[in-house]
């Protein structure tokens, strides 16, 4: 397991994600490019929610140790992001990647081979995760939102762009 460059890329996701909603007013950041899609606000707060209440949730779960606690906490009534200020919610995204990384890095010795077996999907299968899994799983899971914003980037620029054209930047 290569712990440290986990950390490091799990720094990196988040510097990316920050960078790839630079320059997003708050009426940009809630376009939905399509009724099913998400807006870049959606995006920062399911971040914020997974980085809250999933992957260290989890992790601490598998490693049997406490999780740090979140601020505020996992499950309190709080108001939907929808009606959040969009850097707001960056900033606590932010927040929490950062918590997460202190308390990674003070982890004793973890076995990464260490395994739970937890819910999966929307019909009620189940999964066997190792911790291992379940560190790489946090990065990937950024790279998949990741390319989402790209997405939305695209769709802003689109929408910028207008009455002119981006066809000579290459195909899409
Ligand atoms: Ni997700």
């Amino acid at each position: 397991m290569q712990f440290e460059i986990f950390c490091r890329e799990l720094a990196h996701g988040a510097a990316m994600i920050q960078s790839l909603v630079a320059g997003v007013t708050p009426e940009q950041a809630r376009v939905k490019p399509s009724p099913e899609a998400w807006s870049v606000l959606e995006v920062l707060g399911h971040l914020c929610e997974e980085e809250r209440g999933d992957f260290r949730q989890h992790l601490a779960r598998i490693l049997q140790t406490p999780a740090p606690p979140s601020n505020p906490p996992t499950g309190t009534d709080a108001p939907p992001y929808s009606e959040h200020d969009p850097a707001q919610v960056l900033d606590e995204f932010l927040a929490e990647r950062q918590r997460s990384l202190v308390w990674l890095r003070q982890l004793p010795a973890p076995d990464w081979t260490a395994a739970i077996t937890i819910p999966f999907g929307p019909f009620g299968d189940t999964m066997r995760v190792q911790a291992g899994d379940m560190l790489t799983a946090w990065a990937a899971h950024d790279n998949l939102h990741a390319r989402q914003l790209v997405e939305l980037w695209r769709a802003r620029l689109l929408d910028l762009a207008k009455p002119f054209g981006v066809e000579y930047a290459g195909g899409w």
